[in-house]
């Protein structure tokens, strides 16, 4: 029997390398940081690598959205040999190395065989994101994302949170991978010109159950009806109380365990309180933060939230992004 040791040893001195040693010496002192994701995004990588003259495997086809599924034996039909993988994937997950065909079946390099509804289904999961990198990933997109369109730098660490985590009003992003069926909370802001925005979205991972788009409805129902209610000289108060009447219709209101928004400016968090009792009238020209959410433990949770200006007559709406479920 080799010894390891010694084999490791005698590797080495013949000038070849571990691994670890690899990434430790030679890959990480190269890498920034901030360019991650441009390799955690195969696709990416494959674009970028292209353009720099880089021999890589032809890419034949690229599925982003369920719907496109339908394409995918159209896609397959003229190859013989080629990987399905995901473009986002870790540690290999979700890859199927197709090696040849038996009729109308793909013959997979461990021998199995799949039909073109098994291959659907494998490809619809990993739109799905079970073999995605989870939240981390996803904070790192959107991070490096607010840098690509010109803002300076995140106004507060980005919140991903999935699953029971969205039940969490102030989760951070961890490398917990997407489940379907599912909510995501995305919440996140950044700094333009030194000012900070803010804004949550939540989507759902699938077709969402009649649970899940109960809660979604209230909660947009919520930070709708709150919007109506802003208007300079209105208590922050009288403003929350809105949000709150529309979940207590729904039965959530318990459920909503925090104040309703707060100011923004330079900070991400400034006066006025946009709170249960606030009783001072807001201010003409103050930034807000409208944000309700219902969190039920175990389960998820639904946050939304926009930035809108107090206004004389109303508020002006400063956050563009549709408030409509996305079902992905
Ligand atoms: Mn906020």
């Amino acid at each position: 029997m080799m010894n390891w040791a010694d084999t490791a040893a005698r590797l080495r001195r013949n000038g070849v390398l571990g691994i670890n040693w690899r990434n430790a010496e030679y890959t990480l002192p190269y890498n920034r940081r901030d360019r991650y994701p441009l390799v955690d995004d195969k696709v990416l990588t494959k674009e970028l690598a292209m353009g720099a003259g880089v021999a890589v495997p032809e890419l034949y086809g690229v599925i982003e959205i369920q719907r496109q599924v339908r394409d995918l034996s159209a896609i397959l039909e003229k190859h013989r040999d080629f990987v399905v993988k995901p473009a986002r994937g870790s540690q290999g997950d979700g890859i199927i190395v197709v090696t040849g065909r038996s009729r109308a079946l793909y013959r997979s390099a461990d021998g199995s065989l799949l039909d073109d509804e098994e291959m659907s289904f494998h490809v619809s999961n990993i739109i799905s994101g079970i073999y995605s990198l989870g939240g981390q990933t996803d904070k790192a997109l959107i991070e490096y994302r607010m840098r690509r369109y010109g803002g300076e730098r995140p106004s507060f660490e980005t919140i991903v949170a999935t699953g029971p985590r969205a039940a969490l009003p102030h989760a951070r992003a961890t490398s917990r991978r997407l489940r379907p069926k599912e909510f995501i909370l995305m919440d996140l802001g950044v700094i333009l010109s030194g000012y900070a925005s803010d804004m949550t979205r939540t989507v759902f991972l699938g077709k969402a159950p009649a649970k899940a788009a109960r809660v979604y409805r209230a909660v947009k129902e919520a930070v709708e009806e709150a919007e109506q209610q802003v208007a300079s000289g209105r208590t922050a108060g009288s403003v929350d109380q809105a949000a709150r009447r529309v979940l207590r219709r729904y039965g959530y209101e318990r459920y909503f365990t925090h104040s309703l928004g707060h100011g923004l400016g330079r900070e991400v968090h400034e006066l006025p309180r946009v709170g249960r009792g606030q009783a001072t009238p807001l201010p003409e020209g103050a930034t807000i933060t409208i944000e309700p959410g219902v969190y039920l433990e175990g389960y998820g949770g639904v946050r939304i939230e926009d930035v809108v200006v107090v206004r004389k007559g109303g508020a002006e709406l400063l956050t563009p992004t549709s408030k409509e479920l996305m079902e992905l």
